[in-house]
This record gives C-alpha cells, sequence and structure tokens, in this order.
C-alpha cells in the first residue's frame, strides 16, 4: 500500500466512534442532515466533543497546508449506490454529511451558497453524465486544473474538506502549497498588483447573474506570516494582463505543479485544505455510472480574524455576500 503524501492524523477507534455515534444521534433527533435545527444544534455538539477531537482537528499547521484525517469507519454496503448527479443525492450518506458538519464546526463555521447545490451546506461530489469535460467536481475525462476553491468570491471557505465515501479507483485529489514553491521576489510583487479578476465558475446557477464586471485582485499576498494565494487559471481572463504578468502567472503555474501531491482518499478519510496556501484538483480517470463510481462530501470552513487576506477584500464588490449563507455559530 502506498504511502500517504499528505500528513494523516490518525484517530483512534473509540473517538472515531464517539464522532459517529453523535453525527446519528443528531441525525435520529432531526431526520434530515439538512435540517436547520440540526444546523442549529451543531456548536453544543461539538463543543461536546472538543476534548477527545480537538488535537486531531488543531488548525493546519505544516507548509503544506493539509492533513488527511483517518480513522473513521465507513461500510461501502451501508451507503447505498453513488448517485448519478448532486440533484439525486436526497438522503443517501446523510450520516456523512453530519460527520463532516461536526468536524467543519470544530474547525470553524461551515458556510453554503445559495446558487450551488440547491444551498446545502454539505456539497456531493459525483462524476456526472454529459459533464465529463467540465471544470467543476462533476466532470472525470479531464483533468480539474489546480484552483483555489470559489476563488472569485471575497467570502471564500478558508478550509475546504473532503470526505470520501467512495474510490475503488484510487482516483487522486492533487494539491499544491505556495509555501513549498520557490518564486522570484520580482514575481511575488508582479503577482501581488492586481491585474484580472477572477470569474465565478460553472456550478454557480446564479454568479454570473451578478451585475457589474468583477474587480481585479491579486493572486499573492504576503500575510506576514507567508504567502497565500487566490489562483484558478480556468476561470482568469489571464489574456487581458500585460506579458511581464502572464509571464510570472506561469512561473506560478510551474512551481505550483512541481510542488504537487497526489492524494488518494480512502473511504473514512476526511482530507482537509487550506484553501489560503493550497490549490486542489483532480487527476482525469474514466467514470463508470454504474453506481460505483468515486463519491466525496464536501464542506467549505470559515475561521473568523485570520491574517490571510488583504483587507481591502472586504470591500470588494462585484459578487455581493448575498449568495453566501453563513450559519451562524
Ligand atoms: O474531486 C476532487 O478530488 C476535488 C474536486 C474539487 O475540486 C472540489 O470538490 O472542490
Ligand atoms: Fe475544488
Amino acid at each position: 500500500m502506498s504511502t500517504c503524501p499528505a500528513p494523516v492524523r490518525p484517530l483512534d477507534a473509540s473517538t472515531a466512534e464517539e464522532l459517529t455515534i453523535a453525527a446519528a444521534k443528531l441525525l435520529a433527533d432531526h431526520g434530515s442532515a439538512t435540517s436547520p435545527e440540526l444546523l442549529a444544534a451543531l456548536p453544543e455538539a461539538s463543543a461536546r466533543l472538543a476534548e477527545t477531537l480537538g488535537h486531531a482537528l488543531r488548525p493546519v499547521d505544516t507548509a503544506d497546508g493539509l492533513f488527511v484525517l483517518r480513522g473513521l469507519h465507513l461500510d461501502d454496503s451501508e451507503i447505498g449506490p453513488t448517485p448519478a448527479h448532486w440533484s439525486t443525492v436526497g438522503d443517501s450518506g446523510a450520516l456523512w454529511d453530519v460527520v463532516l458538519l461536526l468536524v467543519s464546526a470544530l474547525m470553524g463555521t461551515p458556510i453554503a451558497w445559495d446558487g450551488q447545490q440547491d444551498g446545502r451546506f454539505v456539497h456531493n461530489i459525483v462524476p456526472s453524465p454529459g459533464h465529463e469535460n467540465e471544470q467543476t467536481g462533476a466532470s472525470s475525462d479531464v483533468l480539474l486544473t489546480p484552483h483555489t476553491e470559489d476563488a472569485f468570491h471575497p467570502g471564500r471557505a478558508h478550509l475546504l474538506l473532503l470526505a470520501c465515501m467512495r474510490n475503488h479507483d484510487d482516483i487522486a485529489t492533487t494539491a499544491a502549497s505556495i509555501r513549498l514553491t520557490r518564486l522570484a521576489d520580482e514575481d511575488v510583487e508582479e503577482l501581488g498588483r492586481s491585474v484580472v479578476p477572477i470569474l465565478p465558475d460553472d456550478a454557480y446557477e446564479l454568479a454570473r447573474q451578478f451585475a457589474g464586471p468583477p474587480a481585479p485582485v491579486p493572486t499573492l499576498f504576503d500575510s506576514g506570516e507567508g504567502l497565500t494565494l487566490r489562483f484558478d487559471p480556468a476561470y482568469t481572463p489571464r489574456e487581458e494582463a500585460d506579458e511581464a504578468w502572464r509571464a510570472a502567472y506561469g512561473r506560478l503555474e510551474d512551481e505550483l505543479a512541481r510542488v504537487s501531491v497526489a492524494v488518494s482518499l480512502r473511504p473514512g478519510d476526511v482530507l482537509v485544505v487550506d484553501n489560503d496556501l493550497v490549490v486542489h484538483g483532480r487527476v482525469p480517470f474514466q467514470a463508470r455510472y454504474d453506481g460505483t463510481d468515486r463519491w466525496l462530501k464536501r464542506a467549505s470552513v470559515r475561521v473568523e480574524d485570520r491574517p490571510t487576506r488583504p483587507s481591502a477584500e472586504r470591500g470588494e464588490h462585484g459578487y455581493g455576500q448575498a449568495a453566501l449563507t453563513a450559519w451562524a455559530a
């Protein structure tokens, strides 16, 4: 068995069980993982788990900007077939939605988007017929280009959580940290300028209806604790930029490719990615479309008062915070 190229934080059997039992109880009490009452009960429920889980769920603390939480037990025969599309998931694997929400609540505040996957706090990532070549999580045939999640939005997640339900073909998520790259000072300076915008991705039904052209944003930001980035080449109109910026952007892409790791998640794994340090993607694969496809669940988390972004972002215009629903902790 190959070793994991990301730091693994193991959960012992009793801690894993405690988390699963807490999730099952919440689900039994509220009937559905999308129940507003269940969301409202999360802070208290997660606080009760803090003593045992707090250490494993401490902030990302290495330059590679990610970790894998491993040790949760998932029985393939209990989660039902992989849905063909996020919209037909219903309550499939709902226990894992709640597990992911509890982990999210221990690390920060889960957020959702009105225009994405029906406003659900936990998204389902499955390959879907007709979407094979898109730059969204529903694709398969193409490389999902390394990106910052929701890069276009000033309210984007600080942490991205991916829970693995099924991955029979060991299809890897890719991850590359800006903190592992080597860039010339001139390139860092060039990419700190606001030159071009980042456009909303195809997964947002509503985003394209917002009025006005989006503002140019910096790609790199020196937080004082090190570099952070906001990067989504598939949605960046780089042809609008000058030659010097384009060349620096190309060197950043090359460096990210050089330091990129491929993490093949196993069922029950939860990958936690720092969305300010790390760009993630996915290798191409052949979808099965027979109910046994790769299946991930995804949550987005805000961690307030992080010094990882330029403060000007707060006033950034273009796409309103109306698209964002934060459940208030
Ligand atoms: O499928 C993956 O491993 C990652 C997909 C992705 O980019 C995402 O879920 O945000
Ligand atoms: Fe993504």
